[in-house]
C-alpha cells in the first residue's frame, strides 16, 4: 500500500478504536464506585465474622484482579479479593516430596495411608508436583516468633504440610456460616461449584444477574520474593522491559501460594503482575487501553461460550510479552494504538494456532493446558479453531467490528 494510504487507514483505525473505547469499553465511574461500596460492605462483614471465628484468616480483603489494576471493562459485575493466612509458623517450599502418608480418596476426602506416596494424583510427574505447584511444609510448628500463638494444627495440616483442600474447605465453611449468622441470606449466595482457588459469592444486588465476588485465600511468600529458578531467567537478559525500578519492585513483591489444587499449592504471580501493571503507562502510553479493547472484543465476539478457551488472564499475559517485544515508549504512543492492537491480535492468533500461551514468568508453563498437560478446551480443539477464525475475521476487517 502507498505510504499516504497506509497512514490514513491507520488514522481511521485509531479513531475507531478510540470510539470503541469510549462507547463500549469504559464503565461509568460512579456506577463502579457504587458497586464497590456495596461489595465491600458485604465482604467486610463476612471477613470480620470469619476472622472472629478463626484468626488464621485475615479480616482485611486485598483487592486483586482487573478492578485493582484499572482493567475492568463494560460492567462492574465481578470483583476479586485475596484473603491472607496469618500467624503462620516457619515453613519451606518443597518441590520434591519425600513419601507422605496421606492422599485424597475418590470422594475427595483426605485419608491416611501407609503405602501410597502423595503424588499418585499426578502419576506422570513421578514424585514431583506438577510445574508451578509445590508443597508448603512447616519446619517448626511451635510459633516461637509469633506473638499471638495462632495454631495451625491437624485441621489444616497432614504430616506438617499445610493442605490446600483443608484450608479451602475450612474457609468455605466459615464463609457459609458468616452468611447465615450475619443475616446476609437475602443478599448473598455462596456458589457451590468451586472453580480454581476462589470461593465465589453471588451478591444479589445491583443490575441484571447480580455481582460475582471471588475470595481467594493465600499464603504469603515468607520473604522468598521470586523463586531462584525464576530469577535465573527473569528479567530476560536481551530485553529492555520492564524498567529497572519495576524489576526491583517485582522481585520484592514476589509470589504467593493459592489453593487451586487439592494437594499442592499453586505458585501465583498475581501480585507481581499487579505491580507490573501499576504505572505501566506512566510514559503516557496506550498499553492498558490495548488490553481493555482486547478484553472487550474477547467478551463480545471472540469467545462468547461459557467456558472460553481464551481468558482475561491469557490476554494480560499477552500484553506483558508484547511490552517486552516493544520496550520503547514511542511504540506505545497514542498514534500507534492501531498498530499495537493489530500486533497483539496477530500474536494471539499465533498462540491460538500453536495452542501455546507461555506463562510470563515461567514460560515452560503453557497456560492453555491444565496441570496434566491436557488442552483446556471442552470442545476438543474446536473452541480454539473457532477463536482462530474470529481472530482472522478481525484482522481482515478490524474496523467493521469496532463500528458495529
Ligand atoms: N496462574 C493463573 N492465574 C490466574 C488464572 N486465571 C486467573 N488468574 C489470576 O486471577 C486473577 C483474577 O482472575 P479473573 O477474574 O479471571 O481475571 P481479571 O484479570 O480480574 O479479569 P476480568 O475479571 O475478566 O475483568 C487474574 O488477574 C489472575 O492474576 C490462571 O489460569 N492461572
Ligand atoms: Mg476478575
Amino acid at each position: 500500500m502507498y505510504e499516504w494510504a497506509r497512514t490514513s487507514a491507520d488514522t481511521g483505525l485509531v479513531a475507531d478504536l478510540n470510539y470503541f473505547t469510549d462507547t463500549k469499553v469504559k464503565i461509568r465511574r460512579d456506577e463502579t464506585q457504587r458497586a464497590v461500596k456495596k461489595v465491600l460492605e458485604v465482604v467486610d462483614s463476612i471477613l470480620t465474622y470469619v476472622n472472629l471465628r478463626d484468626k488464621r484468616f485475615s479480616h482485611q480483603p486485598r483487592s486483586a484482579g482487573s478492578y485493582a489494576s484499572g482493567l475492568k471493562v463494560s460492567k462492574p459485575d465481578e470483583f476479586d479479593y485475596m484473603v491472607q493466612l496469618e500467624g503462620l509458623p516457619r515453613f519451606e517450599w518443597k518441590s520434591v516430596s519425600p513419601p507422605r502418608h496421606y492422599n485424597i480418596n475418590e470422594t475427595g476426602q483426605i485419608v491416611r495411608t501407609s503405602e501410597v506416596q502423595l503424588p499418585i494424583q499426578v502419576a506422570d510427574f513421578g514424585t514431583r508436583p506438577p510445574k508451578g505447584y509445590h508443597l508448603l511444609w512447616f519446619t517448626d510448628n511451635s510459633h516461637g516468633d509469633c506473638p499471638r500463638a495462632i495454631r495451625y494444627s491437624g485441621d489444616m495440616t497432614e504430616d506438617d504440610d499445610l493442605v490446600p483442600l483443608k484450608v479451602r474447605s475450612i474457609f468455605k465453611g466459615l464463609v457459609q456460616e458468616a452468611i447465615r449468622e450475619c443475616d446476609l441470606k437475602e443478599k448473598v449466595r455462596l456458589c457451590n461449584r468451586t472453580h480454581g482457588p476462589a470461593i465465589t459469592l453471588k451478591l444479589l444486588i445491583g443490575s441484571d444477574g447480580g455481582i460475582s465476588v471471588d475470595l481467594v485465600p493465600f499464603v504469603p511468600n515468607n520473604g522468598i520474593g521470586l523463586p531462584p529458578s525464576v530469577l535465573e531467567t527473569w528479567p530476560r537478559m536481551w530485553r529492555r522491559w520492564p524498567p529497572a525500578d519495576k524489576v526491583e519492585e517485582v522481585k520484592r513483591v514476589g509470589i504467593v501460594s493459592v489453593a487451586k489444587d487439592n494437594l499442592y499449592w499453586q505458585t501465583s504471580y498475581q501480585l507481581c503482575e499487579m505491580a507490573l501493571l501499576e504505572g505501566i503507562d506512566r510514559d503516557g502510553g496506550c498499553r492498558k487501553q490495548c488490553l481493555r479493547i482486547l478484553k472487550k472484543l474477547r467478551e463480545d465476539d471472540w469467545c462468547r461460550s461459557t467456558k472460553p478457551v481464551v481468558s482475561s488472564y491469557h490476554l494480560k499475559t499477552l500484553l506483558l510479552w508484547e511490552c517486552e517485544r516493544y520496550p520503547n515508549s514511542t511504540d506505545w504512543s497514542r498514534e500507534k494504538l492501531g498498530e499495537r492492537v493489530l500486533g497483539l491480535v496477530r500474536e494471539l492468533k499465533k498462540w491460538v494456532n500453536d495452542r501455546v500461551c507461555p506463562h510470563y514468568f515461567v514460560p515452560e508453563i503453557n497456560l492453555f493446558k491444565d496441570k496434566h498437560g491436557n488442552l483446556k478446551d471442552p470442545e476438543n480443539g474446536r473452541g480454539f479453531d473457532h477463536v482462530d477464525k474470529k481472530l482472522s475475521e478481525f484482522l481482515n476487517e478490524p474496523r467493521r467490528l469496532l463500528r458495529d
